[in-house]
């Protein structure tokens, strides 16, 4: 019950013809670039607002935003009209409001994992879904990760696996935390197969982060950075977050010459977010996108969704735009796109 699926990639889709679609659906492809509460289906994330607004007492109410500002933050997050990133953030806090317990928390998930992986045609064969763990007055870190992981885990674990992600927001210390946990669930068997670095681009000091990531390692967690996503991103932290050894990484937009040689010869995985990239202006068009140069240089990529609340995709439609025919498309061949999709199976962190 996903939105309706809107802008390049929904056109790219409808021009394709019934057997090119049936071969989309039917090829096996991993969704390892999938933010949780950016991936909400609407309808669920409307019921939480209704819930909270019918009972919602002005005198004493349970969130800081009342009904009103939620709303607005969520219609801005479903009309996004962005000159750049700067601006995308902000409207989540819209959504965490609604989703500060654990009931609600546990509503959001079971919905995205359905609206990926359920239904006689599933968007993905496997999914590695990602999120940052909260605390609310409600839920510590902990409960919020565990209301998400019960839900993970009731699908196989050839199916669905946990990333924790890290929000470049974040003092080094809660990093740390997050890390800690992650890595004692896994230990305890737990479905948490890697960590992330997320968040808005321009915050936080990455020099930091080295000891997180040398620990998440250790403990055997796959690792994936969200890299030079915008063009402010400078040159040396590109450098640094590659230093670190990552499995993976996020767009991966602005990396220069060096950081790209590097990134070709350690073969890392670069999971790319067409729509997202388009809608978020990092772009400016299909063929000017950093995935023909990642095509031209056979390197791994796994083709993702990222965030299909705002984006209003879905990774069928990601791979619409593969196959559709220019300027809407890349034209490429079934060949090239089996390829292409078995790449994502191959770098999945239940293989690393
Ligand atoms: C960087 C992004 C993102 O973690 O609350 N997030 N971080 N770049 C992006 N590209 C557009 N899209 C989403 O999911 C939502 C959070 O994921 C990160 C942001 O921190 C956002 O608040 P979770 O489940």
């Amino acid at each position: 019950m996903a939105a309706e699926i809107a802008g390049q990639a929904a056109a790219a889709l409808r021009s394709l013809t019934p057997s090119q679609i049936d071969f989309i659906q039917n090829l096996p492809k991993a969704e390892l670039h999938a933010h949780l509460n950016g991936s909400i289906p609407i309808p669920t994330l409307l019921e939480l607002l209704n819930e909270y607004e019918s009972s919602y007492d002005p005198v004493n109410p349970r969130y800081k935003l009342s009904p009103t500002e939620i709303r607005v933050h969520i219609d801005r997050l479903q009309n996004l009209d962005l000159s750049s990133l700067d601006g995308f953030f902000g409207p989540f806090v819209g959504v965490y409001a609604l989703i500060s317990t654990r009931a609600a928390t546990t509503k959001i998930t079971r919905a995205v994992l359905a609206q990926f992986l359920d239904g006689d045609s599933p968007q993905c064969s496997y999914l590695e879904l990602r999120t940052t763990p909260k605390e609310s007055g409600e839920m510590s870190r902990l409960e919020y990760v565990s209301a998400v992981l019960e839900e993970v885990e009731k699908y196989p674990k050839e199916r669905a696996g946990l990333i924790m992600s890290l929000d470049r927001r974040m003092t080094p210390e809660v990093m740390r935390e997050v890390v800690e946990l992650a890595k004692k669930l896994k230990g305890k068997g737990r479905r948490v197969v890697g960590i992330d670095l997320c968040g808005d681009p321009s915050a936080g000091d990455m020099d930091t982060l080295e000891s997180s990531i040398s620990l998440a390692k250790d403990a055997g967690l796959g690792v994936t950075l969200h890299i030079a996503e915008t063009k402010d991103n400078p040159a040396e932290e590109s450098l640094k977050l590659l230093s670190y050894g990552p499995n993976r990484l996020g767009h991966a937009t602005f990396l220069n010459e060096e950081a790209l040689a590097i990134v070709l010869k350690e073969k890392i995985c670069v999971e790319l977010c067409l729509s997202s990239n388009l809608l978020c202006k990092t772009v400016s068009s299909l063929d000017a996108h950093h995935i023909c140069f990642y095509l031209e240089h056979n390197h791994p990529i796994a083709i993702c969704t990222d965030d299909v609340l705002p984006f209003r995709n879905s990774l069928q439609a990601e791979y619409a735009l593969l196959m559709a025919q220019p300027p809407l498309g890349l034209g490429l061949s079934e060949n090239e796109v089996v390829r292409i999709a078995q790449m994502s199976m191959d770098s999945t962190f239940s293989r690393t």
